[in-house]
């Protein structure tokens, strides 16, 4: 039986995030509150779409290396899972770590507890030998205590979510994670890789609009947790691919001039028309921006794998 625990929650209300992103010109919302339970539903939903090609991209590459990863991480692994959402790519990894250790502890971190509940029920049953710990925390403010825990830690952060943080919030956060290390352990980080305009256009925006459905959940989300009147209807999902930034950027836009009432901060919030709300940047990475990044949070990229078509890299960083 794969042992699993009550998911430990350190997360905290969106309330002041809310408060704040909506008093800031120009407006924006920081991109983990799109991930409640049906935010994660949708996110998965979108890694099912024929444009969106990140999770099809590396799960091939765990598929083919996920054997080389895990020898080259180092023997007797613990590892731990940032932003790990159903972790159906991680499975890959752990059946690779299962063929060279006898026992494994599995950590999954996310700020997300139905897509945690999510993970675990799909690895229930499949690992008689792995210990599974998840933890439901916001990383930013907080990272889980690895420092007690046993073994050689590898830690796990996929699907080029690090290219949702700002440039310098990046490389903060990668630093936190390296002082949360241990000589000799190790960070496994997928990159999405600059590539096509036209590849990167669509991928967010879908034909079948479930990332249009995804980036207004916040909005919904807004109605449904703090009594929010955002009309779905009244504001467009506006992504592009920014060049000079070399970002997608997502955007909410008014449609019209209209106020939007929120019933839990007390207050009405004026939208001109064509007044936007930042809802998320994904950045794109190439090899000197990855390396950049890890040599400057403090780790040695010690190996990298692409795909043949060079969209996507996994990186090995060491401390
Ligand atoms: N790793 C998975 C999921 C990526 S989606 C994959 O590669 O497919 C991004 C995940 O990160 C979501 O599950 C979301 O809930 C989580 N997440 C985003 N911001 C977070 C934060 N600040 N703290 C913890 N988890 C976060
Ligand atoms: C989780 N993250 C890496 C996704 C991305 O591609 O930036 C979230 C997403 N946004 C729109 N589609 C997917």
């Amino acid at each position: 039986m794969t042992a699993i625990n009550k998911p430990a929650v350190l997360a905290s209300p969106i309330v002041e995030e809310v408060l704040r992103g909506l008093n800031t010109r120009p407006r924006r919302l920081p991109p983990k509150l799109f991930y409640d339970a049906e935010g994660s539903r949708l996110f998965d939903e979108i890694t099912e779409t024929p444009e969106y090609y990140p999770t099809r991209t590396e799960r091939s590459m765990l598929q083919e290396f996920a054997g080389e990863m895990v020898r080259q991480a180092g023997k007797n692994l613990t590892l731990i899972e940032l932003g790990a959402g159903s972790a159906s790519k991680t499975q890959l990894l752990i059946q690779a770590l299962l063929r060279r250790q006898l026992r494994a502890e599995f950590y999954p971190v996310d700020v997300s507890s139905s897509a945690l509940q999510g993970a675990l029920a799909s690895l229930n049953g499949h690992f008689p030998r792995l210990r599974v710990g998840p933890i439901v925390a916001d990383y930013t403010h907080r990272l889980p205590e690895l420092n007690s825990l046993a073994g050689r830690k590898l830690v796990l952060f996929l699907g080029s979510t690090i290219g949702n943080f700002e440039p310098d919030e990046a490389e903060a956060f990668l630093k936190n994670v390296r002082r949360a290390l241990a000589p000799g352990d190790a960070l496994l980080i997928g990159f999405d890789l600059i590539k096509d305009a036209d590849v990167l256009h669509h991928a967010y925006n879908d034909a079948q609009g479930v990332t249009a459905r995804f980036n207004k959940n916040v909005l919904a989300r807004i109605n449904r947790e703090l009594g929010g009147t955002f009309d779905l209807d009244a504001f467009e999902h506006v992504a592009f691919w920014n060049r000079r930034k070399s970002r997608i950027e997502m955007h909410q836009e008014s449609a019209y001039e209209q106020t939007v009432w929120i019933e839990d901060l007390g207050r009405g919030f004026h939208f001109d028309r064509g007044e936007r709300i930042h809802t998320e940047n994904s950045y794109k990475f190439n090899m000197s921006s990855i390396e950049r990044l890890l040599k400057r949070a403090g780790f040695k990229l010690e190996r990298s794998w692409t795909d043949p078509r060079g969209w996507f890299c996994e990186a090995l960083g060491r401390v």
